[in-house]
């Protein structure tokens, strides 16, 4: 078969801890390139450190890199246990650190090859919560100093201690440095009490422009879900995020007949049948799947633009879990497709972008990968090994009276 006479010689996996944990690939091709990819996935780093460098790594020694999508095509066809989180991950990484490649050889940013831009910048939210309503008023102000349009909004539950999405520290990170998951508690009627009474302050305090999201995280019944979407339409949110597991797919139908508040969901989507019947009955309205976590650009492209024939909006689930590799994959990718929505930006901390160093950018409200070649980020390995993997988890969640509950 026709071939450029390139080759890939080396993969390296780096699993290094600034900030929190990241796992990152780096593919050298014979010719000097170099191709970054993210493979992390949340309180799973090791597993997937290990597929990506015991298991895919040995089977790419030697392919051609300009194969993209034959080596996807190899990597998920020929992989057998197809799909899932690990598996996908370290895909994704190997996909990413190609696209890299192939737009430096091209000598262009990435969004370039992709079909070059269709809008200026993306539209970002980020994350605004508080303990309190008033906490929550002065983080959304934060927010909207900074320029932000769109904010995800989380508070706390009079009568529960720690809650999703609500932090003591300034960043937000779910997963925590200790040897066990730590144990959250839970009640339903207590959030459904609270959270339209929240909404209504931040609504008062900032008027009716401001793009208002919340996050569910999975937590509540078809009947619950159904309940609070239709009370939340007089707020007219952004989106409901995570009303329901995702695989819920009776239940999202009955939330559909039952409200107009517009949906979101799909950051544990690996791959496209995930995705398929929610997008085909149109049953959301945004569609989260990250680069990192939905197998690398190749596929998620193409999930985009599937859920485009269904006017159904990307949203690329973008943690400060997915390292500034996926996420600038993310913009790359979302200032190039037609039906882009907005891109979460969590923001990275010193440490992670003393390690990576990226290209993209933000100003008032939008971002913007930037002009340099391929994906625009750099991996510092020398100051990476200052940081070593430190175990973390993602909390659990019980209820009350001790019951196991989504989280
Ligand atoms: C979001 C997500 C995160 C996840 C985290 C888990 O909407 O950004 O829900 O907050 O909890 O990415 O790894
Ligand atoms: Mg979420």
């Amino acid at each position: 078969m026709h071939s450029l006479g390139d080759s890939i010689v080396r993969l390296e996996t780096f699993l290094h801890s600034p900030g929190r944990n990241y796992v990152t690939l780096k593919i050298s091709t014979e010719d000097g390139l170099i191709g970054l990819g993210d493979a992390t996935l949340n309180g799973r780093e090791q597993a997937v450190f290990s597929y990506l460098q015991d298991h895919l790594a040995p089977t790419l020694i030697g392919r051609d890199p300009q194969r993209i999508e034959d080596i996807w095509q190899y990597m998920y066809l020929g992989g057998y246990w197809r799909t899932g989180g690990v598996g996908m991950a370290a895909i994704a990484a190997v996909d990413m650190a190609l696209w890299d490649i192939k737009a430096k050889r091209a000598g262009m940013p990435l969004y370039q090859l992709l079909g070059g831009a269709s809008r200026v910048g993306l539209l970002s939210y980020c994350h605004a919560f508080g303990s309190d309503t008033s906490e929550l008023i002065n983080s959304v102000s934060r927010a909207i100093d900074l320029g932000f349009k769109a904010v995800r909004v989380q508070t706390g539950i009079p009568g529960l201690t720690d809650v999703y999405g609500v932090t003591k520290s300034n960043e937000y990170e779910p997963a925590r440095r200790t040897a066990r998951p730590v144990e959250e508690s839970w009640d339903t009627p207590s959030y459904l009490r609270h959270l339209p009474g929240t909404l209504e302050s931040v609504r008062q305090a900032f008027g009716d422009e401001l793009h208002l999201i919340h996050d569910v995280h999975h937590r509540l019944n078809p009947t619950e879900a159904a309940q609070l979407a239709k009370e939340l339409e007089r707020y007219h949110l952004f989106w409901l995020e995570d009303a329901l597991p995702s695989t819920q797919v009776e239940g999202l139908r009955f939330v559909r007949q039952h409200s107009t508040t517009p949906l979101a969901l799909g950051e544990l989507f690996t791959e496209h049948a995930d995705a398929h019947t929610v997008m085909v009955e149109r049953l959301i309205d945004y569609l989260r799947v990250s680069v990192t976590h939905g197998g690398g650009i190749t596929p998620v492209k193409r999930m985009l633009d599937f859920a485009g024939a269904f006017s159904i909006k990307s949203a690329c689930h973008g943690p400060s879990d997915i390292s500034p590799i996926g996420f600038s994959a993310a913009l790359h990718l979302g200032l190039s497709i037609p039906n882009f929505g907005i891109q979460e930006f969590m923001g990275f901390d010193k440490a992670t972008l003393e390690v990576f160093q990226t290209s993209f950018s933000y100003s008032d409200g939008l971002l913007h990968p930037g002009e340099e070649i391929g994906l625009g980020v750099g991996y510092d390995e020398v100051a990476g090994k200052g940081f070593p993997y430190q175990p973390a988890y993602l909390p659990v969640n019980r209820l009350q009276d001790g019951t196991m509950h989504h989280w």
